[in-house]
């Protein structure tokens, strides 16, 4: 009997003693090869004539021939991961700031000399090509860019780990500068085709919303929950690759999608709701519409939530999907699966899981449970109380009322747990429960995460210390087994191979090549820190790397800055706490030493970051800063002396060229409020000096560079909470003369440019005894290290020495490490091992 078309495989077509394996043999990857696979996409995949045809399609076609040469090694290592390996990890993340792809897959294949000689052979350049992609920006900063660099760390390590997240039809918004104002513009980054992502329609699920909870009898007097008439939407998977270094593993980012679930409502489009039936489409499309550009602060819309539950719906439908492919139940799950929670995003797994494993697999609740809180870990990267997620629970309810269901019974059970654990202490159930006591409830969703995981980790030593004796102190006392730090890191491979091509060649003439596995081989470049002539090398590179980044600020701000200059540099995104006023406020300062005819060496201070478009203090700073800028750049008193340059758009490809180029790193951040910080790291690794309070990972880059290499200044975390209360920022201005004349200039209004609400705004905040960042409490100690900062550079050597230690002691920053800390503590698996 023939089977029907859908249900056809592949191997039902194919007549017998064929050896289609034979031919499937990794292809070449030659110069000739690769050239002619160029031509060959070009021409006959894209339909494009070399003569006749945009920059773009060229892109495509080396995208499409280095892709190729990716797919036979994702395949194998999908069949690994799946089948044969003992335990594997879904990392689930609302947020993946990738950047471009195709340089990235060319170093990890090292395909770089073949394809460099091919796409010259056909007159072209890697260089050029490369800029033709557009950045994946599915994230808004950190959190997700660490995200990133994990997957990178985890496929180089041969470690089986899957990304799971959501295709973002909009990433983070482009930002230009206006008049000074930030504007924001849609990120239409699938615009021209996404190369690098492939569908798997064959893998879709549907995610519920909404409906109403049945309560059914069972013949035996249970009872059981059914979710019924909910509306249902689709979820499609992307995959994405994730090429491992040198190691023949591709892993797999796996996106999704949202589509309706039927094409339209039949019965409401007969009975002449057209529109309605259409729209119903269009509401179950925009769960994936668009990424929150929000990185710290919750927004409690419902669509938000929405993007939440379906990632995580999803994912779990999928790993429970393919365990189920080779086990007929339960057993062994929970040995074989772990789930890496980034952040409270993704924290509705801990009900879904249980939903799933209850609703639709028929486990008990305690078997469901003993394997929910031995497979979920969570991450905290926050203890800003204005970034912890809180959704009412009325939201909540009616949006998911059967995974609410589940979370209230959690929580009953736990609280019922806290009287037998913690007898009598009535205000800590209050304060632990994932439920909050209020008359206007709301799930905490940090709670419920803790709750639900046998792991709980901070991203720095200082943050997860934090966690412990503060925000989670409770948790701890209760569950101190479940608590550990994971210190953040970044790929060296993207951020330092590959961004800082020249050092990297150096290094490999120094070091041999195995540095790009093994960074630890870093620390041999220390004694030559010493040496004039490995001085004068690393000068020389550092300087044509000043030179690309002086060339990028000319093309997008106009200003002209020498690569002579002391770059200073502090990009991240824009936040009070993050403090980029300091920077801003020691600018001016310097300027109005110049003027006064005071000597500093020649400075150029570089800020970037985007803003969140609701966040109005953090947008004023924006206007602040080239507000400034305006004026410094333009007066001819200072020409040649002093630049400030506000970059637009800075995203992962702006990085690339920024980090190699810094001479001074800008980790400033009232100490307490940032929980890690990475860009410190990626500046440390490409020889930046860091000036910096002592908060986050800055504590452990200093421990790491000895303390003579960085320069420290500003409240510790004691002295902060210390300061609050008996804060007099009026006081330290009035005693400081550097700061009355800073301030002074201010209220005359010269750096106003007609505006002078907005700017006044912020300075006066700077000023109030309210203020909670405490920028005048630390700026005399700022002015006063950014002084000795001075007094280094114009010893060059001692700069030199300085910046090579740094590159030197940055190997425990590499995120290598951080995977095999989670791999040893929380995740315990087995490397793969593939041919190459
Ligand atoms: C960052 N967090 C931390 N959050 O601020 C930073 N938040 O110190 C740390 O190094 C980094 O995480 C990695 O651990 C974020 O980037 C967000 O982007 C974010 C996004 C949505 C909602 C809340």
């Amino acid at each position: 009997a023939s089977k029907p078309t859908d249900a056809l495989e592949a191997r039902d077509l194919i007549s017998a003693g064929n050896t289609w394996e034979d031919r499937l043999l990794s292809l070449q990857s030659d110069t000739q090869s690769l050239r002619d696979s160029v031509i060959r996409h070009l021409s006959q995949t894209l339909g494009r004539d070399v003569g006749n045809t945009s920059a773009q399609y060229l892109y495509k076609a080396v995208a499409l021939s280095v892709r190729d040469r990716l797919m036979q090694r994702w395949l194998a290592t999908r069949q690994t991961v799946e089948v044969d390996a003992p335990r594997q990890t879904c990392y689930l993340s609302m947020e993946y700031l990738m950047g471009r792809a195709l340089r990235n897959a060319v170093h990890n294949l090292s395909l770089g000399e073949e394809l460099g000689a091919a796409l010259e052979e056909l007159g072209l350049t890697l260089e050029k090509i490369e800029q033709l992609e557009t950045d994946a920006g599915l994230g808004n900063g950190g959190l997700g860019r660490l995200a990133a660099c994990f997957l990178d760390s985890c496929a180089s390590l041969g470690l089986p780990v899957t990304g799971y997240g959501l295709r973002y039809r909009y990433g983070m918004f482009r930002q230009s500068i206006h008049e000074g104002h930030q504007i924001e513009h849609p990120d239409n980054w699938l615009n021209e085709g996404h190369i690098w992502e492939l569908e798997r329609p064959e893998l879709s699920c549907s995610v519920r919303f909404g409906g109403r909870v049945e309560l059914l009898t069972q013949e035996d007097g249970s009872v059981i929950h059914r979710w019924v008439d909910t509306d249902d939407v689709r979820a499609v998977p992307f995959d994405v690759p994730v090429p491992g270094y040198a190691n023949g593993v591709v892993n797999t980012l796996r996106l999704w999608s949202s589509t309706a679930t039927h094409e339209f409502n039949l019965s409401e489009f007969n009975a002449g709701g057209y529109t309605e039936a259409v729209s119903a489409k269009n509401s179950a499309e925009n769960i994936s519409m668009v990424l929150y550009p929000n990185d710290s602060s919750e927004n409690g819309k419902a669509l938000r939530l929405r993007q939440q539950y379906f990632l995580v719906s999803a994912s779990l439908q999928d790993a429970l999907r393919i365990w189920l492919l080779k086990n007929d139940g339960f057993t062994g799950f929970a040995d074989a699966y772990c789930f890496q929670l980034n952040d409270t995003h993704p924290s509705l797994a801990v009900a879904e899981l249980m939903r799933l494993l209850v609703d639709e697999h028929e486990l008990s609740w305690d078997d469901a449970w003993s394997i929910t809180t031995r497979v979920m870990a969570y991450t905290n990267h926050t203890l800003l109380p204005e970034a912890l997620e809180c959704w009412s629970l009325a939201l909540i309810g009616g949006l998911l009322p059967r995974p609410t269901e589940i979370i209230q019974e959690i929580n009953r059970r736990f609280l019922r747990e806290l009287e037998e654990a913690m007898p009598a202490q009535l205000q800590q159930h209050a304060e632990m429960s994932i439920i909050s006591f209020d008359e206007h409830p709301v799930v905490r969703m940090a709670h419920l995460a803790i709750v639900g995981s046998f792991s709980i980790n901070g991203v720095a030593a200082l943050h997860s210390r934090l966690l412990q004796e503060g925000l989670f102190k409770n948790f701890n006392t209760l569950w101190p087994e479940r608590f550990n730090n994971k210190t953040n890191g970044v790929t060296q491979r993207r951020w330092l191979a590959y961004c800082n091509p020249l050092l990297s060649n150096l290094l490999d003439k120094v070091l041999g090549e195995q540095w790009v596995s093994q960074l630890e081989q870093l620390e041999q470049l220390a004694p030559m820190a010493e040496s004039d002539t490995f001085q004068s090398h690393w000068n020389t590179i550092r300087r044509q790397n000043k030179q690309a980044l002086a060339q990028l600020v000319a093309e997008r701000s106009g200003v002209i800055v020498s690569p002579d200059m002391l770059f200073d540099v502090q990009v991240k995104r824009m936040h009070e706490y993050k403090r980029q006023l300091l920077c801003v406020l020691h600018a001016v300062h310097v300027y109005l030493d110049l003027l006064d005819g005071r000597e500093h060496p020649p400075r150029f201070v570089l800020i970037a970051g985007k803003a969140a478009p609701g966040y109005y203090m953090a947008k004023s700073i924006i206007k602040l800063i080239n507000n400034v800028a305006e004026v410094i750049n333009n007066d001819e008193r200072v020409e040649g002396k002093l630049k400030l340059v506000f970059l637009p758009d800075y995203n992962v490809s702006a990085m690339e060229v920024i980090c190699p180029a810094a001479d001074l790193s800008e980790q400033v951040s009232t100490a307490g409020k940032e929980a890690s910080g990475t860009g410190n790291m990626k500046f440390m690794m490409n020889g930046a000096v860091t000036i910096g309070t002592l908060d986050g990972a800055n504590v452990e880059i200093r421990e790491a560079v000895g303390e003579a290499n960085f320069f420290l200044f500003g409240l510790t975390v004691d002295q902060v909470d210390e300061c609050r209360g008996n804060y007099s920022p009026a006081d330290i201005i009035a005693g400081d003369e550097r700061l009355s004349r800073l301030f002074a200039a201010f209220d005359d209004g010269m750096f106003d440019e007609g505006e002078p609400g907005l700017i006044r705004n912020v300075i006066d905040a700077a000023r109030s005894a309210h203020d909670s960042w405490l920028t005048v409490a630390d700026l005399p100690a700022y002015l006063d290290a950014q002084m000795q900062v001075e007094a280094v550079w114009e010893n060059s050597a001692e700069w030199t020495r300085m910046s090579i230690l740094n590159t030197a002691h940055s190997s425990r920053f590499s995120t290598d490490r951080t995977m095999r800390d989670y791999n040893r503590d929380i995740w315990r698996l087995q490397p793969m091992t593939l041919p190459e």
